[in-house]
């Protein structure tokens, strides 16, 4: 008899995760904690999605320098973690299992969000051609980013220590399954991989492996604490989000591919194309299925996440391909019952792209289920 091939809802281990479906809640900044500390009405709205096999929180700073928006949430205060504790609480009683998304912005910030106003901090003073919301009298507000200043190599230790006590006080102290490392997107690790927001001299820029060190000692050192099958990381090759660009992507994420993949993860998150936008850049052609060959070629057993502009076909295409999850965006914002309508072939709700950031329960809390 031949075997049953898994569908999307279907369980599946994520490292020490055991998720009971294949879709996955992917990480949505909606700028509703004020002074970063999560709210009850944030433990209603990811409760409400708890059916998802995986709920990845929103971006969360692990530090106030790793600030760069208004009313994101954090995870270095005593309420920030009393409040997301309340969060796991609910989401676990739901049944749900949930990561927080570990987040410096690095340049993507502004100095109205640093301590004492001091400039954003980046691998190289390259300002990022990109802009940052920022509240103006209750209105959420553009603003084009401030000039960063180059982080001295003798802070990088202190920057992969807040991840490692960001993840540690996760886990240990706020109830959430693991962590997933922010790589992607134009941020911190992304702006140190890549040759455009990068032209460091020392270990840290130059070579592929020098503009990979940063991120491998957050891998490690996170997964050192709260254990490999507990850490996943979010990537995006060639997404032009933050004005994120380097010359060269496929040889730099295959050296990545192999080094995570010695590192025992619990899945590697992979947003192809440009993020919330096109699936094929024309002019940043990439080759997702040698990415993942690569991972498993060199051993890495890690899930393998795929994101951006799914549907159920493109899931279901994916995983006849081989990838085990799924990360639906824009579709959670609407949806809370994803994976019943999903499971039943629809109908959608729409989001209202007013709501997205900042606001209070209208278009977040209040999308919908299906009747039962
Ligand atoms: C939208 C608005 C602000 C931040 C990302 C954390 O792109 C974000 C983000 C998205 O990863």
């Amino acid at each position: 008899m031949s075997r049953q091939e898994p569908t999307l809802f279907d369980p599946v281990q994520a490292g020490e995760l055991r998720l009971r479906n294949r879709v996955v809640m992917a990480p949505l900044t909606r700028n509703r904690a004020p002074d970063a500390i999560p709210t009850a009405l944030m433990a209603q709205y990811y409760t409400q999605r708890a059916s998802a096999g995986l709920l990845i929180s929103e971006a969360t700073a692990i530090s106030q320098q790793g600030q760069g928006y208004f009313d994101v949430p954090g995870l270095y205060g005593t309420e920030q973690l009393d409040g997301w504790k309340t969060i796991t609480r609910d989401v676990h009683a739901a049944g749900g299992t949930m990561v927080v998304q570990l987040w410096h912005v690095g340049r993507v910030s502004h100095t109205e969000l640093q301590v004492n106003g001091d400039a954003p901090v980046a691998p190289s003073a390259i300002t990022a051609k990109t802009r940052t919301v920022l509240m103006r009298d209750g209105v959420p507000t553009f603003v084009e980013t401030s000039a960063p200043r180059a982080l001295r190599a003798n802070e990088l230790p202190g920057i992969v220590h807040a991840y490692q006590t960001a993840a540690r006080n996760a886990v240990e102290t706020a109830g959430f399954d693991g962590v997933e490392i922010h790589g992607a997107n134009g941020y911190l690790l992304d702006q140190f991989l890549k040759s455009g927001s990068n032209s460091r001299t020392d270990d840290y820029g130059g070579s592929i492996e020098n503009r990979a060190r940063l991120m491998l000692e957050v891998v490690r050192a996170v997964s050192g604490a709260v254990g490999g099958g507990r850490t996943g990381i979010r990537l995006s090759p060639v997404t032009p989000a933050n004005d994120a660009f380097d010359a060269d992507p496929q040889p730099l994420f295959a050296y990545l591919m192999r080094e995570l993949a010695t590192l025992h993860l619990a899945y590697v998150h992979v947003i192809e194309g440009a993020t919330g936008g096109p699936r094929v850049l024309p002019d940043r052609p990439f080759d997702y299925v040698a990415m993942a060959a690569t991972y498993r070629r060199a051993g890495g057993k890690g899930a393998w996440m795929v994101n951006n502009g799914l549907d159920k076909a493109l899931a279901e295409r994916e995983l006849a391909a081989g990838a085990d999850l799924f990360a639906f965006g824009r579709p959670y914002i609407a949806n809370p019952d994803l994976v019943e309508r999903l499971q039943r072939g629809g109908p959608f709700n729409t989001g209202d792209r007013d709501t997205y950031y900042g606001g209070g329960a209208k278009g977040y809390t209040d999308y919908p289920t299906l009747p039962r």
